[in-house]
């Protein structure tokens, strides 16, 4: 058991000749017991050095060794779930080396990419993917004649999304060969929740059932009759002690549950089970942070790490904790939240499986009867919350900007169409930094604008952000309001909460010929291009409803304008502005600022920005770009005549 970071490289011998290319498939039991201690401390030393997933990670060690010992890998397809826990995967399939570089501009994904590496058999960010594409893989095996394994890992967490049953009912029916591994840890990001996370306790406490079970089904299933009223006897101890009872109806072989960091126990039943035709389903019970002690006794704090310091002895567990001087958004959030159910008996807040994320620990413990906690359930989180709002409650749902894009039709049909009163804090919108693609929030405003009854705010500061938290909440229909991941400018947040008037744009500063409109957090960088230029800057704050009066003052008083916004240009606020524009006959340049059309690398935030064009020095090139182009236009006064010309960003 390790209670220290490894500050310098372990001696990891075995993990190297299998990193130069040896196999794993001719490694003895001990060899490969071996092969797990020396994984667990490289994956210890390489996260030290790089920060990133964690508990996910120690926590399938043996699994994952054992995976890739008995599966002819990467021809057999492994598919994780998440792909948070793949570390240890991607240290064994050649790229050790790189470790030091996750999650960094130009270094490895935090997640499988099929781009990184031929072992990455499905890109992945979102939860409960992986039945539904290792099924997809499977059939087409079955389709074009190749003979191939499949293998599905999944959490307890991640098989609480409805796509996963979706795919497991599929699968019952249509029994393809594959294997789906139940990674129980008990733990989502944080304890999991539901009935679901109950019965699988229930399983594991039934160990004893199963043991006899699983014997006596060995003998029995060789004399028919006695197997038959032996089903029909255990029909009366399922409800005591359901051992895989659920996905055996749904047409699962169900084995387990296992102790997952048993390794020769589990290679053993895996090498049982390889061979077996149809839909088989392998229940291991391991430990999240598994090997390393802080992170087993607080796997919830160990879920993921910024950075990790060692220090060579001492009583602490080594985390430097990246203290922010200013709070990040998601604890304003959960500040306003606090506030606004302290004065209303009707306010509940629900969360998909993101109570740390989303900044509602204090919530959670202040107002536990009206806090939910529903799972990695985006879809079903909505549908509640419509629920609640049709008969009398005051929903709040918390929920990043990424995982909203799952609740997509629930949002369009059992909330906006109904005009029903829920109020979105919508988290991590705009880029994310090293999450990376799957995880940026760079569609919302987009998929939120074209939808009818939808209020949206972006505020551009902390304390702006509460006063339009709260204005939403009053607003009686469907309100969002999107603030990014980590911390702002430091406004100072007011006590009082203050209703502001939506759709109400205001002037940051006062300049000539060039209007720069913000809508979010790029104000910053917005006001240091403009002090460049002299420029205006407006604080739009509300996409929709859009101030359309200050757009068409605007558009009379300056030559050009320019939209900024941290959401792709594609649809956003800026086409707010250009369809207004267009719509009342109103002819001059408009540059639009946002991300373009790409998915964006994972790296730094800074990074990201500079890469879009979304810093302050990007942002006043791209003006001064387009004011040489427009010259003359420029000298002052109204700027009839022009088409709109739309710049996009690069
Ligand atoms: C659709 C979606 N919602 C939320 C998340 C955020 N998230 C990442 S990991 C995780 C917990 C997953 O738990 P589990 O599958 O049990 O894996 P463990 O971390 O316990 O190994 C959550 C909620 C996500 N990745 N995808």
């Amino acid at each position: 058991m390790l209670s220290d970071i490894p500050i310098t490289l372990p001696h990891t011998p075995l993990l190297n000749r299998i990193d130069q290319g040896a196999s794993l498939h001719h490694l003895n039991t001990q060899e490969l017991v071996q092969l797990t201690e020396e994984l667990r401390a490289y994956l210890l030393y390489s996260v030290g050095q790089s920060g990133g997933h964690f508990g996910a990670g120690l926590g399938v060690v043996e699994l994952t060794v054992a995976l890739h010992h008995i599966y002819n890998t990467p021809h057999d397809r492994i598919v994780w779930d998440v792909g948070h826990q793949t570390y240890p995967h991607k240290i064994l399939t050649g790229r050790m080396g790189q470790m030091h570089s996750m999650r960094q501009a130009g270094g490895l994904a935090g997640f499988p990419k099929r781009a990184e590496s031929e072992y990455d058999t499905f890109g992945v960010g979102h939860s409960s993917t992986s039945i539904s594409a290792a099924m997809g893989m499977a059939l087409a095996a079955r389709q074009l004649g190749i003979k191939r394994k499949v293998i599905a890992v999944i959490g307890d967490g991640a098989i609480t999304g409805g796509m996963a049953f979706e795919a497991l009912a599929h699968a019952g029916h249509e029994r393809p060969n594959m294997l789906v591994i139940l990674n129980d840890n008990q733990m989502s990001i944080g304890h999991n929740k539901g009935g679901l996370a109950t019965y699988f306790a229930k399983i594991w406490a039934s160990k004893f059932y199963i043991a006899m079970r699983e014997g006596s089904k060995k003998v029995l299933e060789k004399i028919r009759p006695a197997w038959e009223l032996a089903k029909r006897t255990e029909e009366h101890l399922k409800g005591m002690v359901a051992p895989g009872t659920m996905f055996e109806e749904l047409g699962f072989h169900y084995i387990g549950p296992l102790d997952g960091h048993d390794l020769p126990g589990l290679i053993h039943t895996l090498e049982n089970m390889k061979d077996l035709e149809g839909p088989q389903f392998l229940h291991i019970r391991t430990m999240k942070g598994k090997g390393f002690l802080p992170a087993e006794k607080d796997p919830v704090g160990y879920h993921a790490v910024n950075k990790i310091e060692a220090k060579p002895k001492g009583p602490q567990p080594a985390v430097a904790a990246l203290k922010p001087a200013a709070p990040k958004y998601q604890d304003v959030f959960g500040r306003w939240l606090c506030d606004m159910a302290q004065r209303d008996k009707r306010l509940v807040g629900i969360t998909p499986a993101m109570c740390e994320g989303s900044g509602m620990v204090e919530f959670a413990k202040r107002f536990p009867k009206r806090y939910y906690d529903v799972a990695i359930a985006e879809q079903h989180a909505l549908t509640l919350a419509a629920g609640m709002a049709c008969d009398g409650l005051k929903p709040v749902v918390a929920i990043y900007s990424t995982f909203l894009q799952r609740g997509y039709d629930q949002l369009i049909h059992d909330i906006a169409l109904q005009n029903l009163d829920v109020t979105f804090g919508i988290d991590r919108a705009g880029l994310v930094g090293q999450d990376g693609p799957t995880h940026h929030g760079a569609f919302d405003l987009s998929y939120l604008r074209c939808i009818p009854n939808m209020v949206i705010g972006a505020p551009s500061d902390e304390n702006e952000c509460r006063q339009m938290l709260y204005t939403a909440y009053q607003h009686p229909g469907p309100a969002a309001i999107r603030y990014p991941r980590g911390t702002g400018p430091g406004a100072i947040i007011a006590e009082t909460m203050e209703q502001l008037k939506i759709g109400r744009a205001v002037q940051v500063r006062s300049g000539e010929r060039v209007a720069i409109l913000n809508f979010g957090t790029l104000l910053p960088q917005a006001m240091a291009a403009a002090q460049q230029l002299n420029a205006t800057v407006v604080d739009m704050r509300w996409v929709k409803p859009m101030d359309e009066a200050k757009v068409l003052e605007l558009s009379r008083r300056y030559d050009l304008l320019v939209t900024l916004e941290e959401n792709v240009v594609a649809g956003g606020a800026g086409s707010a502005v250009n369809e207004f524009l267009a719509a009342q006959g109103q002819s001059l340049s408009v540059i639009n600022l946002g991300i373009p059309d790409i998915f964006v690398e994972h790296g730094s935030h800074a990074d990201q920005l500079a890469w879009t064009g979304l810093d302050a020095e990007s942002i006043l090139r791209s003006i001064k770009a387009r004011r040489t182009v427009i010259g003359k236009g420029l000298v002052s006064g109204l700027n009839v005549g022009n088409p709109i010309e739309i710049s996009r960003s690069s």
